[in-house]
């Protein structure tokens, strides 16, 4: 079976051979859900979507072709060896089901499943740099005025795609002009926000070194606006009042610029916002909720850290999850999300090809579509990246070495 240059039988053959070093980061993005319950009630709530996606270090040779070679290294033995570990049947049972079991509100979202068999929603052609085509999709956003619109960072093409469900192609509106350093081009753009006030992206345009603002009607040269130069962003997200925040993964800190104002404050810093591996660091990506807390992964330590807003201190929000038996380091290449009002915490197992949740602030997380190993059926991912929710909670996840975006369907109980 062919399987495409830059994806899963590279990622197998770094993992094992482990040798140089190159970090593949995770981001994370958010979504926006509302939801209806009852006759008599009608609860809305609205999540403001933010962007965590996962970048990677690449050493780029001078002969390397157009394709540059991505090399995925784990940064422990623990995340490897999981892989194989996981696409066994036997651990199928599902952890769902045990909830289900115990939930029985309809709709109630803390007992939500989704039909673990995904539908590629931007069609899941081969890889490639047509407009019906991915390559290496980092991020998946979905339009906060129009769920049926979905913003696409892919990171190997070097582009953004505006996309709405049900067509066959995506419309290009940033990037797209290969590699480089112009500043019409992108170089492995790792996440981004939409911004509606001023139609434009702040996209973080990781191996240029900048954080560059797109105005979505004008993609000419003379339309792009460099926001932070020498800066080795690799997470972005705004709040809700407009302030944005951008991660330095080389100095491990999570900054944030108040709207209108220049000068920034460091939110979050410490030895649990990434780290360095051979060769590189590991990329550092957040989530930013309504009350202006940040999320971080703490790779080593295997859990979730949460700032409150102008807090110097983190806590510990959710913990590993074992609940099939494995116990794996959850690696920091993770879409984060975090569903405030429910206590629900939710993030791409990108080492694991999985989709986890943690209700309630819980320590364990359990599976909630992925059970399946890595692989190309729709019951499988290729390095989830990152994740999103539409008002009826329907869940899409960036599915970034299988170069496709897939839906996972609520189920109504
Ligand atoms: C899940 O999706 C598959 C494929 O679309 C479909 O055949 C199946 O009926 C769905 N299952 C549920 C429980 O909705
Ligand atoms: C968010 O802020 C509101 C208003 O201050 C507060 O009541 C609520 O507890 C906060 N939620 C969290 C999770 O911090
Ligand atoms: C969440 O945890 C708190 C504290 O342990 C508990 O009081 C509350 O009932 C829990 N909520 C749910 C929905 O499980
Ligand atoms: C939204 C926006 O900025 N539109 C501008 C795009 O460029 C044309 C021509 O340069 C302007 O007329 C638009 O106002």
């Amino acid at each position: 079976m062919n399987r495409n240059k830059i994806g899963v039988d590279q990622l197998d053959t770094v993992q094992t051979s482990n040798a140089r070093s190159r970090a593949l980061c995770v981001k994370l993005r958010t979504g926006k859900s509302i939801r209806n319950m009852c006759l008599m009630t009608i609860v809305v709530i609205i999540v403001t979507a933010t962007v965590v996606w996962v970048c990677i270090f690449i050493r780029k040779t001078k002969n390397a072709e157009k394709t540059t070679p991505i090399e995925v290294t784990s940064t422990t033995t623990e995340t490897t060896t999981t892989t194989n570990t996981l696409s066994t049947a036997s651990s199928t049972t599902s952890v769902t089901t045990t909830e289900s079991t115990t939930t029985a509100t309809k709709g109630g979202i803390t007992n939500r499943r989704w039909n673990e068999t995904g539908t590629a929603v931007t069609g899941g052609n081969r890889k490639g740099n047509g407009l019906h085509q991915l390559n290496g999709p980092c991020i998946i956003q979905i339009d906060s005025d129009d769920d049926q619109i979905m913003y696409i960072v892919e990171r190997l093409n070097h582009r953004v795609l505006r996309w709405r469900q049900g067509e066959k192609q995506g419309e290009l509106i940033a990037g797209g002009n290969g590699e480089g350093s112009r500043l019409d081009q992108l170089n492995r753009p790792t996440d981004q926000i939409v911004e509606k006030s001023t139609n434009s992206l702040i996209i973080c345009d990781s191996e240029n070194r900048r954080v560059i603002r797109w105005f979505i009607q004008n993609r000419t040269n003379t339309h792009q606006q460099i926001i932070l130069s020498n800066f080795d962003c690799s997470g972005l997200a705004m709040d809700t009042d407009g302030n944005m925040y951008v991660s330095d993964y080389k100095k491990r800190e999570i900054k944030r610029w108040k709207k209108g104002e220049t000068h920034e404050t460091i939110v979050a810093d410490g030895p649990g916002l990434g780290y360095e591996v051979e060769g590189g660091y590991l990329p550092l990506y957040f989530f930013v909720d309504e009350n202006h807390s940040v999320y971080v992964w703490d790779d080593y330590n295997n859990r979730v850290l949460k700032w409150a807003k102008d807090a110097k201190d983190a806590i510990v929000v959710a913990g590993k999850y074992d609940s099939e038996n494995i116990v794996t380091r959850v690696s920091g290449r993770h879409g984060l999300f975090v569903d405030r009002n429910n206590n629900i915490i939710y993030a791409c197992d990108l080492v694991n090809h999985k989709i986890i949740r943690w209700l309630n602030g819980s320590k364990d997380g359990s599976v909630i579509v992925g059970r399946y190993g890595q692989g190309r059926q729709p019951w499988q991912f290729g390095m989830p990246s990152t994740l999103a929710f539409d008002r009826q909670g329907n869940l899409y996840v960036a599915d970034y070495s299988n170069d496709r975006i897939q839906r996972f369907d609520v189920i109504d109980d």
